[in-house]
């Protein structure tokens, strides 16, 4: 669906024409969305304001709930897949087209911040509401989307319900993933009666959407250093996850000379401060990497730690170094371990890819934030995103709202209620957009 910049400037410039008007009357209601959020975030709330809504949790599932009940209130046609994703659409005056589809995802990471994923979805209800008020009716019909299982924190693959409607998650998937303790991906779907064979059934028929928006948290500092509201996502960052596990002999911690260890922890200790100073090396630029998740066996005090499992996390925009610094970081361990007279033994867990998203769709949005005339920048992700696994197949776009302090993936993480408000606002004018724009370069 290639154009060049001149159409979506014309376009732009009709659809601004066309919603001067509209967007004098659409002012998102920045009270409205801290009421929801209020009974969202009771759900897996915790003291110090974080939550623990992890994927495939009765948490998770819960919030799932309470958002198809507040879609069913706005007049949208509500249905949950096999995979736990929650839609609700709402007709367009052209059914024959397909949907225009905005949202993000419920869940969390543990003990994580209110605002990743819930931005999304709760902007999207917002966003009916303000069509709803000011009479927007659109060619397209409109899906409001809630994923499930976005995070990767518990399975160590992230995006799995948007990886269901893309089809890119494997029945194999189902067995293969586990968490800390060991629960596959299948058991913890069962234990929430979702047939977890039933996945495919979630796959997205081509043609099911002609966009694809997420409204979400920057997750890092460069809108709230610059003050500024809105952030166009140029790219987003892809992530390599490998488990790492080394091998030493147990033993006792007070009768075994430091000359006679096969330390299982000090190596991987030493593989770990290593994994930081490749990452940081200069070449390597934007990529990061970190371990975030380690088990110790026995751990025990008394006891030399005879295993170590832990899980490597490596991301970057550039798909040549997020791949090179991961293969780098698993020889230095490979090296590390051998040096000690350990075992070291690692498998990939997942190995999601950076997207660009498309210039088009991005400079479409990019009007609507300057028609509200907030500031804004064109922006990075280093986080992940549903989005970014759509948009391999479908034209997908970001706008961010600004983290205070760049701070989330912690009970810290914060957006300002008024700031979600532009947010929303800019994502129904650009879905507004989208739409006058996707139905002239049909029609013409
Ligand atoms: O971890 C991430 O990239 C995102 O927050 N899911
Ligand atoms: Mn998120
Ligand atoms: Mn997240």
């Amino acid at each position: 669906m290639a154009t060049t910049e001149q159409e979506v400037a014309a376009a732009s410039a009709d659809a601004a024409e066309e919603s001067e008007a509209v967007v004098a009357e659409m002012r998102a209601d920045p009270g409205r969305i801290a009421a929801d959020f209020e009974l969202l975030s009771a759900i897996g709330g915790e003291p110090g304001g974080g939550v623990s809504r992890i994927p495939f949790s009765r948490e998770e599932r819960d919030a799932h709930d309470l958002v198809a009940g507040w879609m069913r209130d706005l007049g949208l046609t509500v249905r949950t897949d096999s995979f736990g994703n929650t839609f609700g659409t709402l007709a367009g005056t052209d059914s024959t087209r397909p949907a225009i589809g905005f949202g993000s995802h419920l869940d969390s990471v543990p003990h994580g911040g209110r605002f990743d994923g819930a931005v999304g979805v709760l902007g999207a209800l917002e966003v009916i509401r303000l069509f709803n008020e000011t009479g927007v009716q659109t060619a397209h019909p409109l899906m409001v989307v809630a994923f499930a299982s976005e995070e990767g924190a518990r399975f160590g693959e992230p995006c799995l319900g948007s990886k269901a409607v893309a089809g890119v998650l494997q029945e194999a998937d189902l067995e293969r993933l586990r968490d800390a303790n060991g629960t596959t991906l299948a058991q913890a779907m069962r234990a929430l009666s979702f047939d977890p064979y039933a996945m495919p059934q979630a796959r997205w028929a081509p043609n099911t959407l002609a966009a694809f928006l997420e409204l979400h948290i920057e997750q890092s500092r460069s809108l709230d250093e610059e003050d500024e509201r809105i952030g166009l996502v140029d790219a987003i960052a892809g992530n390599t996850r490998i488990r790492i596990a080394i091998r030493g002999r147990q033993d006792h911690s007070g009768g075994t000379p430091m000359s006679q260890r096969q330390d299982a922890l000090v190596a991987a200790a030493e593989v770990i401060v290593a994994a930081e100073s490749i990452a940081n090396e200069p070449r390597r630029r934007a990529t990061v990497a970190t371990v975030g998740r380690l088990h110790v066996f026995p751990n025990s005090i008394t006891t030399i730690p005879g295993e170590v499992e832990f899980y490597l996390d490596v991301r970057d925009v550039d798909s040549d170094r997020q791949r090179l610094t991961t293969q780098d970081i698993v020889t230095r361990a490979e090296e590390t371990a051998a040096r000690r007279g350990l075992r070291c033994d690692w498998e990939v867990v997942s190995d999601t890819s950076p997207v660009v998203l498309p210039r088009w769709l991005r400079d479409l949005t990019t009007a609507a934030a300057e028609l509200l005339d907030v500031p804004h920048r064109v922006t990075t992700s280093g986080a992940g995103h549903d989005a970014g696994i759509l948009s391999r197949g479908i034209p997908a776009a970001m706008l961010f709202v600004p983290s205070r302090d760049g701070l989330s993936h912690c009970p810290e993480e914060w957006t300002s209620m008024e700031d979600i408000a532009i947010g929303a606002q800019a994502l129904a004018e650009s879905i507004r957009d989208i739409d006058t724009f996707l139905t002239k370069e049909v029609a013409e």
